[in-house]
Protein backbone atom coordinates (compact mmCIF):
# COMPACT_ATOMS: atom_id res chain seq x y z
CA UNK A 1 0.00 0.00 0.00
CA UNK A 2 1.55 3.49 -0.87
CA UNK A 3 0.82 6.67 1.31
CA UNK A 4 -1.27 7.62 -1.26
CA UNK A 5 -3.38 4.64 -0.58
CA UNK A 6 -2.92 5.20 3.42
CA UNK A 7 -3.71 9.00 3.02
CA UNK A 8 -7.06 8.62 1.34
CA UNK A 9 -8.23 5.43 2.94
CA UNK A 10 -7.82 7.22 6.22
CA UNK A 11 -9.73 10.48 5.18
CA UNK A 12 -12.74 8.69 4.24
CA UNK A 13 -12.68 6.26 6.79
CA UNK A 14 -11.96 8.95 9.42
CA UNK A 15 -14.61 11.15 7.73
CA UNK A 16 -17.55 8.31 7.92
CA UNK A 17 -16.48 7.47 11.67
CA UNK A 18 -17.63 11.21 12.28
CA UNK A 19 -20.48 11.10 10.89
CA UNK A 20 -21.63 7.97 12.56
CA UNK A 21 -21.07 9.38 16.09
CA UNK A 22 -24.00 11.59 14.78
CA UNK A 23 -26.41 9.57 12.78
CA UNK A 24 -24.72 6.00 11.99
CA UNK A 25 -27.49 5.36 9.41
CA UNK A 26 -26.09 7.77 7.51
CA UNK A 27 -22.76 6.70 8.08
CA UNK A 28 -23.81 3.26 6.98
CA UNK A 29 -25.74 4.79 3.49
CA UNK A 30 -22.53 6.82 2.57
CA UNK A 31 -20.47 3.18 2.86
CA UNK A 32 -23.38 1.33 1.19
CA UNK A 33 -23.56 3.40 -1.71
CA UNK A 34 -19.72 3.14 -2.26
CA UNK A 35 -20.65 -1.00 -2.13
CA UNK A 36 -23.20 -0.53 -4.50
CA UNK A 37 -21.26 1.42 -6.95
CA UNK A 38 -18.50 -1.05 -6.88
CA UNK A 39 -20.37 -3.72 -7.92
CA UNK A 40 -22.41 -2.33 -10.58
CA UNK A 41 -21.93 -1.90 -14.14
CA UNK A 42 -22.97 1.69 -14.76
CA UNK A 43 -23.96 2.38 -18.09
CA UNK A 44 -25.96 5.76 -17.69
CA UNK A 45 -24.44 8.17 -19.97
CA UNK A 46 -24.90 11.03 -17.42
CA UNK A 47 -22.87 9.72 -14.46
CA UNK A 48 -19.30 9.35 -13.43
CA UNK A 49 -17.00 8.81 -10.90
CA UNK A 50 -15.55 12.09 -9.27
CA UNK A 51 -11.62 11.58 -8.06
CA UNK A 52 -11.10 11.47 -4.34
CA UNK A 53 -9.63 15.12 -4.59
CA UNK A 54 -12.88 16.27 -6.18
CA UNK A 55 -15.03 14.73 -3.38
CA UNK A 56 -12.75 16.02 -0.54
CA UNK A 57 -13.11 19.31 -1.66
CA UNK A 58 -16.83 19.64 -1.21
CA UNK A 59 -16.92 18.07 2.42
CA UNK A 60 -15.76 21.31 4.62
CA UNK A 61 -16.19 24.36 6.03
CA UNK A 62 -16.54 26.81 2.84
CA UNK A 63 -20.35 24.98 3.43
CA UNK A 64 -20.81 27.79 5.76
CA UNK A 65 -20.57 30.78 3.79
CA UNK A 66 -22.70 32.90 2.01
CA UNK A 67 -21.00 34.35 -1.16
CA UNK A 68 -24.23 36.08 -3.58
CA UNK A 69 -22.51 38.02 -5.68
CA UNK A 70 -18.99 37.19 -7.87
CA UNK A 71 -15.84 37.65 -6.35
CA UNK A 72 -14.58 41.13 -5.32
CA UNK A 73 -18.17 41.95 -5.26
CA UNK A 74 -20.01 40.37 -2.89
CA UNK A 75 -23.08 41.16 -0.92
CA UNK A 76 -21.56 39.42 2.24
CA UNK A 77 -18.31 39.87 4.23
CA UNK A 78 -15.56 37.71 5.19
CA UNK A 79 -15.67 36.12 1.69
CA UNK A 80 -11.51 36.27 0.82
CA UNK A 81 -11.41 32.38 0.44
CA UNK A 82 -14.72 32.13 -1.65
CA UNK A 83 -13.30 34.57 -4.19
CA UNK A 84 -9.98 32.56 -4.16
CA UNK A 85 -11.62 29.13 -5.12
CA UNK A 86 -13.97 30.67 -7.42
CA UNK A 87 -11.56 32.89 -9.34
CA UNK A 88 -9.26 29.69 -9.92
CA UNK A 89 -12.49 27.55 -10.94
CA UNK A 90 -13.35 29.97 -13.06
CA UNK A 91 -9.77 30.50 -14.85
CA UNK A 92 -9.51 26.48 -14.78
CA UNK A 93 -12.63 26.79 -17.46
CA UNK A 94 -11.59 29.84 -19.52
CA UNK A 95 -8.26 28.08 -20.09
CA UNK A 96 -9.36 24.43 -20.37
CA UNK A 97 -12.19 25.40 -22.80
CA UNK A 98 -10.85 28.70 -24.15
CA UNK A 99 -13.50 30.59 -23.50
CA UNK A 100 -13.26 34.62 -22.69
CA UNK A 101 -15.70 34.42 -19.29
CA UNK A 102 -16.90 31.36 -17.44
CA UNK A 103 -19.25 31.69 -13.88
CA UNK A 104 -18.95 28.23 -12.30
CA UNK A 105 -21.86 29.25 -9.48
CA UNK A 106 -25.31 27.39 -11.00
CA UNK A 107 -25.57 24.21 -9.32
CA UNK A 108 -27.01 22.43 -12.00
CA UNK A 109 -27.44 21.71 -15.52
CA UNK A 110 -31.19 23.19 -15.23
CA UNK A 111 -29.78 26.40 -13.61
CA UNK A 112 -26.90 27.29 -15.83
CA UNK A 113 -30.22 26.74 -18.77
CA UNK A 114 -31.45 29.23 -16.42
CA UNK A 115 -28.80 31.68 -16.13
CA UNK A 116 -28.12 31.54 -20.11
CA UNK A 117 -32.07 32.50 -20.81
CA UNK A 118 -32.47 35.15 -18.47
CA UNK A 119 -29.01 36.49 -19.99
CA UNK A 120 -29.91 36.44 -23.38
CA UNK A 121 -33.14 37.76 -22.57
CA UNK A 122 -31.32 40.82 -20.65
CA UNK A 123 -28.33 41.44 -22.89
CA UNK A 124 -31.04 40.90 -26.45
CA UNK A 125 -34.08 42.27 -25.26
CA UNK A 126 -34.20 44.17 -21.89
CA UNK A 127 -30.86 46.01 -22.53
CA UNK A 128 -32.28 46.98 -26.22
CA UNK A 129 -35.73 48.55 -24.54
CA UNK A 130 -33.69 50.34 -21.83
CA UNK A 131 -31.58 52.22 -24.62
CA UNK A 132 -34.76 53.39 -26.18
CA UNK A 133 -36.03 54.82 -23.21
CA UNK A 134 -33.29 56.50 -22.59
CA UNK A 135 -32.64 55.02 -18.93
CA UNK A 136 -30.07 53.10 -17.05
CA UNK A 137 -31.63 50.10 -15.34
CA UNK A 138 -35.19 48.73 -15.39
CA UNK A 139 -35.96 50.40 -11.94
CA UNK A 140 -35.89 53.93 -13.64
CA UNK A 141 -38.63 52.81 -16.15
CA UNK A 142 -42.14 54.26 -15.74
CA UNK A 143 -44.74 51.89 -15.19
CA UNK A 144 -46.30 51.58 -18.61
CA UNK A 145 -43.12 51.00 -20.20
CA UNK A 146 -41.81 48.16 -17.49
CA UNK A 147 -45.46 46.56 -18.56
CA UNK A 148 -43.74 46.99 -22.62
CA UNK A 149 -40.31 45.81 -21.75
CA UNK A 150 -42.19 42.61 -19.76
CA UNK A 151 -44.59 41.90 -22.54
CA UNK A 152 -41.64 42.18 -25.07
CA UNK A 153 -39.68 39.84 -22.87
CA UNK A 154 -42.47 36.99 -22.44
CA UNK A 155 -42.84 37.43 -26.38
CA UNK A 156 -39.63 35.32 -27.56
CA UNK A 157 -39.16 32.37 -29.50
CA UNK A 158 -36.61 29.15 -28.79
CA UNK A 159 -35.80 27.07 -31.11
CA UNK A 160 -34.35 23.27 -30.18
CA UNK A 161 -33.95 19.80 -30.84
CA UNK A 162 -36.82 17.76 -29.64
CA UNK A 163 -37.25 15.33 -27.12
CA UNK A 164 -37.42 12.37 -28.76
CA UNK A 165 -34.61 13.20 -31.23
CA UNK A 166 -32.73 13.64 -27.96
CA UNK A 167 -33.30 17.19 -26.61
CA UNK A 168 -33.38 18.13 -23.17
CA UNK A 169 -36.33 19.54 -21.03
CA UNK A 170 -35.04 22.21 -20.51
CA UNK A 171 -34.43 23.51 -24.07
CA UNK A 172 -37.98 25.40 -23.87
CA UNK A 173 -40.83 22.43 -23.34
CA UNK A 174 -43.80 22.95 -21.28
CA UNK A 175 -42.85 20.70 -18.18
CA UNK A 176 -39.70 23.15 -17.51
CA UNK A 177 -40.00 26.76 -16.93
CA UNK A 178 -38.51 27.34 -20.40
CA UNK A 179 -41.24 26.31 -22.10
CA UNK A 180 -43.47 28.70 -20.34
CA UNK A 181 -40.68 31.45 -20.30
CA UNK A 182 -40.38 31.20 -24.41
CA UNK A 183 -42.65 29.97 -27.10
CA UNK A 184 -40.90 26.67 -28.06
CA UNK A 185 -40.73 25.11 -31.32
CA UNK A 186 -38.30 22.29 -32.26
CA UNK A 187 -36.12 20.73 -34.83
CA UNK A 188 -36.19 16.78 -35.45
CA UNK A 189 -33.88 14.52 -36.78
CA UNK A 190 -33.70 12.97 -40.29
CA UNK A 191 -36.06 10.48 -40.14
CA UNK A 192 -34.38 7.80 -42.26
CA UNK A 193 -30.25 8.65 -40.94
CA UNK A 194 -31.56 9.56 -37.32
CA UNK A 195 -29.33 12.29 -38.11
CA UNK A 196 -29.53 15.81 -37.70
CA UNK A 197 -30.44 17.61 -41.03
CA UNK A 198 -28.61 21.34 -40.51
CA UNK A 199 -30.99 22.39 -44.18
CA UNK A 200 -33.97 21.08 -42.29
CA UNK A 201 -33.09 23.12 -38.94
CA UNK A 202 -32.19 25.98 -41.44
CA UNK A 203 -35.70 25.99 -42.93
CA UNK A 204 -37.48 25.82 -39.62
CA UNK A 205 -35.20 28.20 -38.09
CA UNK A 206 -36.34 30.74 -41.09
CA UNK A 207 -39.96 29.79 -39.76
CA UNK A 208 -39.86 30.65 -36.58
CA UNK A 209 -36.79 33.44 -36.47
CA UNK A 210 -36.38 32.51 -32.65
CA UNK A 211 -34.15 34.69 -30.13
CA UNK A 212 -32.18 31.42 -29.01
CA UNK A 213 -31.62 28.70 -31.13
CA UNK A 214 -30.20 25.95 -28.93
CA UNK A 215 -27.88 23.12 -29.87
CA UNK A 216 -27.12 20.28 -27.58
CA UNK A 217 -28.71 17.15 -26.64
CA UNK A 218 -29.11 14.70 -23.87
CA UNK A 219 -29.47 11.72 -25.97
CA UNK A 220 -27.98 12.22 -29.46
CA UNK A 221 -25.29 9.19 -30.02
CA UNK A 222 -23.58 11.67 -32.50
CA UNK A 223 -21.57 14.60 -33.04
CA UNK A 224 -23.18 18.56 -33.90
CA UNK A 225 -21.98 20.24 -36.56
CA UNK A 226 -21.70 24.23 -34.43
CA UNK A 227 -20.25 26.21 -37.16
CA UNK A 228 -23.15 25.11 -39.18
CA UNK A 229 -25.55 25.96 -36.24
CA UNK A 230 -24.05 29.44 -35.96
CA UNK A 231 -24.79 30.16 -39.76
CA UNK A 232 -27.70 29.59 -39.08
CA UNK A 233 -28.15 31.77 -35.80
CA UNK A 234 -26.56 34.57 -38.27
CA UNK A 235 -29.08 34.10 -41.10
CA UNK A 236 -31.81 34.32 -38.55
CA UNK A 237 -30.88 36.93 -36.19
CA UNK A 238 -30.62 34.29 -33.46
CA UNK A 239 -28.23 34.15 -30.20
CA UNK A 240 -26.63 30.78 -30.10
CA UNK A 241 -26.76 28.45 -27.23
CA UNK A 242 -25.20 25.21 -26.65
CA UNK A 243 -25.95 22.83 -23.95
CA UNK A 244 -22.80 20.35 -23.67
CA UNK A 245 -23.62 18.58 -20.15
CA UNK A 246 -23.05 15.70 -22.01
CA UNK A 247 -20.10 15.98 -23.78
CA UNK A 248 -18.46 18.73 -21.66
CA UNK A 249 -15.43 15.96 -21.17
CA UNK A 250 -15.09 15.46 -25.06
CA UNK A 251 -14.62 19.12 -25.22
CA UNK A 252 -12.17 19.78 -22.48
CA UNK A 253 -10.42 16.34 -24.16
CA UNK A 254 -10.01 17.71 -27.45
CA UNK A 255 -11.62 14.72 -28.69
CA UNK A 256 -14.71 17.35 -29.72
CA UNK A 257 -12.87 20.40 -32.17
CA UNK A 258 -12.68 22.60 -35.05
CA UNK A 259 -16.39 22.82 -36.48
CA UNK A 260 -17.47 20.19 -32.94
CA UNK A 261 -16.19 22.25 -30.31
CA UNK A 262 -19.42 25.02 -29.69
CA UNK A 263 -17.00 27.19 -27.54
CA UNK A 264 -15.66 29.21 -30.40
CA UNK A 265 -19.09 29.86 -32.29
CA UNK A 266 -21.81 29.76 -29.60
CA UNK A 267 -22.82 32.85 -27.61
CA UNK A 268 -23.56 31.04 -24.35
CA UNK A 269 -22.23 27.33 -23.46
CA UNK A 270 -24.13 25.61 -20.61
CA UNK A 271 -23.07 22.73 -18.83
CA UNK A 272 -22.98 20.32 -15.80
CA UNK A 273 -19.53 19.58 -14.22
CA UNK A 274 -20.07 15.70 -13.37
CA UNK A 275 -21.21 13.72 -16.48
CA UNK A 276 -17.98 13.23 -19.02
CA UNK A 277 -16.18 15.92 -17.26
CA UNK A 278 -16.18 14.09 -14.18
CA UNK A 279 -16.39 16.77 -11.25
CA UNK A 280 -18.79 17.68 -8.65
CA UNK A 281 -22.59 17.55 -9.31
CA UNK A 282 -23.06 21.34 -10.77
CA UNK A 283 -23.28 23.38 -13.56
CA UNK A 284 -21.48 26.21 -15.51
CA UNK A 285 -21.65 29.15 -17.81
CA UNK A 286 -19.24 29.87 -20.56
CA UNK A 287 -19.78 32.91 -22.58
CA UNK A 288 -18.47 35.95 -24.83
CA UNK A 289 -17.52 39.02 -23.33
CA UNK A 290 -21.03 40.16 -24.19
CA UNK A 291 -22.96 38.04 -21.94
CA UNK A 292 -20.62 38.40 -19.57
CA UNK A 293 -21.87 41.26 -17.24
CA UNK A 294 -25.80 39.35 -17.55
CA UNK A 295 -24.28 36.14 -16.85
CA UNK A 296 -22.43 37.21 -14.06
CA UNK A 297 -26.05 38.26 -12.21
CA UNK A 298 -26.94 34.80 -12.48
CA UNK A 299 -27.46 34.90 -8.31
CA UNK A 300 -29.96 36.16 -7.21
CA UNK A 301 -31.60 36.51 -10.41
CA UNK A 302 -32.23 32.78 -10.96
CA UNK A 303 -29.74 31.06 -8.56
CA UNK A 304 -29.88 30.84 -4.77
CA UNK A 305 -27.16 31.44 -3.01
CA UNK A 306 -23.51 30.05 -4.14
CA UNK A 307 -22.08 26.60 -2.91
CA UNK A 308 -18.25 27.28 -2.42
CA UNK A 309 -17.47 24.28 -1.44
CA UNK A 310 -18.89 22.75 -4.80
CA UNK A 311 -17.08 25.86 -6.53
CA UNK A 312 -13.75 24.30 -4.80
CA UNK A 313 -14.12 20.99 -5.90
CA UNK A 314 -15.49 22.43 -9.63
CA UNK A 315 -11.77 24.19 -9.68
CA UNK A 316 -10.30 20.28 -8.23
CA UNK A 317 -12.00 18.28 -11.13
CA UNK A 318 -11.37 21.43 -13.70
CA UNK A 319 -7.41 21.47 -12.78
CA UNK A 320 -7.17 17.65 -12.99
CA UNK A 321 -9.60 17.97 -16.77
CA UNK A 322 -6.36 20.20 -18.01
CA UNK A 323 -3.99 17.41 -17.09
CA UNK A 324 -2.84 15.33 -20.38
CA UNK A 325 -4.29 11.98 -18.95
CA UNK A 326 -7.67 13.53 -19.22
CA UNK A 327 -7.58 14.11 -23.32
CA UNK A 328 -6.29 9.76 -23.36
CA UNK A 329 -9.52 9.30 -20.63
CA UNK A 330 -11.86 11.41 -23.17
CA UNK A 331 -10.21 9.37 -25.91
CA UNK A 332 -11.30 6.13 -24.36
CA UNK A 333 -14.86 7.05 -23.84
CA UNK A 334 -15.70 7.52 -27.21
CA UNK A 335 -13.44 4.92 -28.46
CA UNK A 336 -15.16 2.18 -25.75
CA UNK A 337 -18.76 3.88 -27.05
CA UNK A 338 -17.77 2.86 -30.81
CA UNK A 339 -16.97 -0.89 -29.64
CA UNK A 340 -20.02 -1.16 -27.10
CA UNK A 341 -21.87 -0.22 -30.60
CA UNK A 342 -19.85 -2.43 -32.53
CA UNK A 343 -21.12 -5.14 -30.28
CA UNK A 344 -24.47 -4.69 -30.25
CA UNK A 345 -24.54 -4.29 -33.83
CA UNK A 346 -22.72 -7.88 -34.17
CA UNK A 347 -25.59 -8.90 -32.13
CA UNK A 348 -28.40 -7.69 -34.26
CA UNK A 349 -29.53 -4.61 -32.47
CA UNK A 350 -31.54 -1.66 -33.54
CA UNK A 351 -29.03 1.26 -33.16
CA UNK A 352 -30.44 5.06 -33.37
CA UNK A 353 -28.47 6.74 -35.89
CA UNK A 354 -26.61 3.15 -36.66
CA UNK A 355 -24.05 3.59 -34.20
CA UNK A 356 -22.21 5.89 -32.29
CA UNK A 357 -19.46 9.02 -32.37
CA UNK A 358 -19.54 10.26 -29.39
CA UNK A 359 -20.01 8.84 -25.46
CA UNK A 360 -23.60 7.81 -25.86
CA UNK A 361 -25.46 4.81 -27.68
CA UNK A 362 -29.09 4.48 -27.68
CA UNK A 363 -30.74 0.70 -28.32
CA UNK A 364 -34.14 0.57 -29.65
CA UNK A 365 -35.54 -2.39 -27.85
CA UNK A 366 -39.52 -2.67 -30.03
CA UNK A 367 -36.91 -4.96 -31.96
CA UNK A 368 -37.27 -7.11 -28.75
CA UNK A 369 -40.93 -6.35 -28.58
CA UNK A 370 -40.22 -4.52 -24.90
CA UNK A 371 -40.94 -0.75 -24.10
CA UNK A 372 -37.74 0.76 -22.34
CA UNK A 373 -39.28 0.15 -18.89
CA UNK A 374 -39.02 -2.94 -19.40
CA UNK A 375 -35.78 -3.46 -20.78
CA UNK A 376 -34.23 -1.09 -18.52
CA UNK A 377 -35.77 -3.19 -15.16
CA UNK A 378 -34.54 -6.69 -16.63
CA UNK A 379 -30.99 -5.32 -17.05
CA UNK A 380 -30.86 -4.25 -13.80
CA UNK A 381 -32.11 -7.83 -12.87
CA UNK A 382 -28.74 -8.96 -14.57
CA UNK A 383 -26.85 -6.17 -13.37
CA UNK A 384 -26.68 -4.04 -15.97
CA UNK A 385 -27.19 -0.26 -14.64
CA UNK A 386 -28.97 1.32 -18.28
CA UNK A 387 -31.80 4.22 -18.32
CA UNK A 388 -34.93 4.21 -20.17
CA UNK A 389 -34.78 6.84 -22.87
CA UNK A 390 -37.06 8.00 -25.77
CA UNK A 391 -36.28 7.20 -29.45
CA UNK A 392 -37.30 9.48 -32.74
CA UNK A 393 -40.86 9.11 -32.85
CA UNK A 394 -41.36 6.81 -30.38
CA UNK A 395 -44.85 5.55 -30.04
CA UNK A 396 -44.50 4.70 -26.73
CA UNK A 397 -44.15 8.23 -25.32
CA UNK A 398 -41.21 9.49 -22.34
CA UNK A 399 -42.49 7.31 -19.53
CA UNK A 400 -42.53 4.17 -20.66
CA UNK A 401 -40.11 4.57 -24.25
CA UNK A 402 -38.55 2.37 -26.74
CA UNK A 403 -35.20 2.71 -26.12
CA UNK A 404 -32.50 2.34 -23.64
CA UNK A 405 -29.54 4.76 -23.45
CA UNK A 406 -25.96 3.78 -22.81
CA UNK A 407 -22.62 5.93 -21.88
CA UNK A 408 -19.18 5.05 -21.40
CA UNK A 409 -17.76 7.19 -19.22
CA UNK A 410 -17.93 5.99 -15.47
CA UNK A 411 -17.02 2.41 -17.06
CA UNK A 412 -13.78 4.61 -18.39
CA UNK A 413 -12.88 5.87 -15.26
CA UNK A 414 -12.92 2.02 -13.73
CA UNK A 415 -10.41 1.68 -16.83
CA UNK A 416 -13.01 -0.96 -18.59
CA UNK A 417 -11.16 -1.19 -22.52
CA UNK A 418 -12.81 -1.82 -26.02
CA UNK A 419 -12.69 -5.57 -26.07
CA UNK A 420 -15.02 -5.34 -22.35
CA UNK A 421 -17.26 -2.89 -23.99
CA UNK A 422 -17.91 -5.40 -26.88
CA UNK A 423 -18.68 -8.34 -24.46
CA UNK A 424 -21.23 -5.93 -22.61
CA UNK A 425 -22.86 -5.56 -25.66
CA UNK A 426 -23.27 -8.88 -25.71
CA UNK A 427 -24.21 -9.04 -22.52
CA UNK A 428 -27.13 -6.46 -23.31
CA UNK A 429 -28.47 -8.52 -26.03
CA UNK A 430 -28.43 -11.48 -23.91
CA UNK A 431 -30.79 -10.37 -21.87
CA UNK A 432 -32.72 -8.45 -23.74
CA UNK A 433 -33.65 -11.64 -26.50
CA UNK A 434 -34.74 -13.17 -23.37
CA UNK A 435 -37.04 -10.77 -21.92
CA UNK A 436 -40.63 -11.22 -23.10
CA UNK A 437 -43.33 -8.57 -22.02
CA UNK A 438 -45.97 -10.26 -19.20
CA UNK A 439 -49.13 -10.16 -21.84
CA UNK A 440 -49.69 -6.62 -22.57
CA UNK A 441 -48.53 -4.85 -20.01
CA UNK A 442 -45.98 -1.83 -20.74
CA UNK A 443 -44.15 -2.56 -17.51
CA UNK A 444 -44.34 -6.04 -16.30
CA UNK A 445 -41.95 -8.74 -18.16
CA UNK A 446 -40.30 -11.79 -18.13
CA UNK A 447 -36.84 -12.36 -18.12
CA UNK A 448 -34.87 -15.87 -18.73
CA UNK A 449 -33.52 -16.60 -14.97
CA UNK A 450 -30.87 -18.44 -15.98
CA UNK A 451 -29.63 -15.77 -18.84
CA UNK A 452 -30.10 -13.33 -16.30
CA UNK A 453 -28.16 -15.16 -13.46
CA UNK A 454 -25.25 -15.82 -15.99
CA UNK A 455 -24.99 -12.39 -16.85
CA UNK A 456 -25.13 -10.87 -13.91
CA UNK A 457 -22.22 -13.09 -12.91
CA UNK A 458 -20.30 -12.02 -15.91
CA UNK A 459 -20.87 -8.17 -15.18
CA UNK A 460 -19.63 -8.55 -11.45
CA UNK A 461 -16.61 -10.01 -13.31
CA UNK A 462 -15.70 -7.46 -15.59
CA UNK A 463 -15.86 -4.88 -13.23
CA UNK A 464 -14.35 -6.89 -10.32
CA UNK A 465 -11.12 -6.95 -12.34
CA UNK A 466 -11.26 -2.76 -12.24
CA UNK A 467 -11.67 -1.37 -9.15
CA UNK A 468 -13.70 1.35 -7.75
CA UNK A 469 -11.89 4.07 -5.76
CA UNK A 470 -9.06 1.13 -5.15
CA UNK A 471 -7.11 4.18 -3.46
CA UNK A 472 -9.77 3.77 -0.87
CA UNK A 473 -10.00 0.98 1.49
CA UNK A 474 -12.68 1.06 4.37
CA UNK A 475 -12.22 -2.50 5.50
CA UNK A 476 -11.82 -2.84 9.47
CA UNK A 477 -13.56 0.55 9.71
CA UNK A 478 -14.54 0.52 13.22
N1 LIG B 1 -30.48 13.95 -16.21
C1 LIG B 1 -29.53 14.18 -17.25
C2 LIG B 1 -29.35 13.00 -18.10
O1 LIG B 1 -29.47 11.90 -17.59
O2 LIG B 1 -29.06 13.13 -19.27
C3 LIG B 1 -29.87 15.37 -18.07
O3 LIG B 1 -30.61 16.28 -17.33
Amino acid sequence: MTSTVNRESTAFASALDVIAQVEPRVAAAIGQELTDQRESLKLIASENYASPAVLLAMGNWFSDKYAEGTPGRRFYAACQNVDTVERLAAEHARELFGAQHAYVQPHSGIDANLVAFWSILAARVETPALAAAGVPNVDALSDADWARVRRALGDQRMLGMSLDAGGHLTHGFRPNISGKMFEQSSYGTDPATGLVDYAAVRERAREVRPLVLVAGYSAYPRRIDFAAMREIADEVGATLMVDMAHFAGLVAGRVLTGDFDPVPHADVVTTTTHKSLRGPRGGMVLCTDEFAPFVDRGCPMVLGGPLPHVMAAKAVALAEARRPEFADYAQQVVANARALADGLLRRGARLVTGGTDNHLVLVDVSAYGLTGRQAEAALLDAGLVTNRNSVPADPNGPWYTSGIRLGTPALTTRGLREAELAEVGDLLVDVLAHTRPDGDSQVRYRVDAGVAERVRARAAELVGAHPLYPEIDLTGRG
